[in-house]
C-alpha cells in the first residue's frame, strides 16, 4: 500500500525538499499550512513532538512536522531553537557579522521529524544532523541559512550545491530514518 502522510509547514521550501525525498520512498506527501502554536522549549524534540500532537488533533490522520536548527559551536549552539526568530531578525548578514574574525566556524544543521499517527500515542521522532561550517560571507542563492552553511566535506554552501543539497542534507538524514520506520512498521 502506498503511504500517504500530511506534512504541516508554513515553509514552501521545506515542503518541496521533503516531498522530493519521501517520494523516492514511495510516500505521498500532502501539504497542510495549518497554523500550529509552537511551544518554547530548549529541546527541539519536545517542540516537534508537541507540534505533531496538536496537528494530529486537528487532522486526525498520520501527520508529520519537521523542525530545524542551525547550531554554532563557538556560540554554544546558538541560534538553535531560536533559528527562525534569528533568521527573521538579523538574518544571514547578522550571523556573518556575529562571526566576524572568529576562526572556529564549526556549526551543525539539525532536523527533527515528528510523526503522530494516533490519539494517545507519543509521536515518533527522527533526528538528522550534518556537521559543517559557517561561511566567511553569504554565498549562493538559496533559502534560509543555505547561503552561509557549508557541510563537512564540501567547499560549497548548501545554496551553492543546488539539488545536491537534498542528497546530503540534515533533512535527508532524518527523513531516511522516517521512511525506513514507515516501511517496517
Ligand atoms: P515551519 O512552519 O515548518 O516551522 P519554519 O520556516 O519556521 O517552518 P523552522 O522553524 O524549522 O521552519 O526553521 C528554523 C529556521 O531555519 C527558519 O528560518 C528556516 O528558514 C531555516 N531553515 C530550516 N531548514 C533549512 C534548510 O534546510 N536550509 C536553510 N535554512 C533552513
Amino acid at each position: 500500500m502506498r503511504e500517504r502522510i500530511v506534512f504541516v509547514t508554513s515553509n514552501p521550501h521545506k515542503f518541496r525538499e521533503v516531498k522530493a525525498i519521501l517520494e523516492e520512498h514511495g510516500i505521498e506527501v500532502e501539504h497542510s499550512q495549518l497554523a500550529i502554536v509552537e511551544i518554547q522549549a530548549m529541546r527541539m524534540e519536545e517542540i516537534a513532538s508537541a507540534k505533531a500532537k496538536s496537528a494530529y488533533g486537528m487532522v486526525h490522520r498520520g501527520v508529520m512536522v519537521e523542525d530545524d536548527a542551525l547550531a554554532i559551536d563557538v556560540l554554544n549552539g546558538f541560534p538553535g531553537p531560536y533559528s527562525s526568530y534569528v533568521f527573521k531578525t538579523i538574518g544571514n548578514e547578522g550571523i556573518i557579522r556575529l562571526m566576524y574574525s572568529i576562526k572556529d566556524r564549526r556549526a551543525s544543521f539539525i532536523s527533527v521529524v515528528a510523526y503522530c499517527y494516533d490519539d494517545g500515542v507519543e509521536p515518533v521522532i527522527f533526528v538528522g544532523k550534518v556537521d559543517g561550517m559557517i561561511a566567511e560571507s553569504v554565498k549562493g542563492y538559496g533559502w534560509g541559512y543555505d547561503p552561509i552553511f557549508i557541510p563537512k566535506g564540501s567547499s560549497r554552501t548548501y545554496a551553492e550545491m543546488g539539488d545536491d543539497k537534498n542528497k546530503v542534507s540534515h533533512r535527508r538524514l532524518a527523513l531516511e530514518q522516517f521512511a525506513k520506520w514507515l516501511r517496517e512498521r
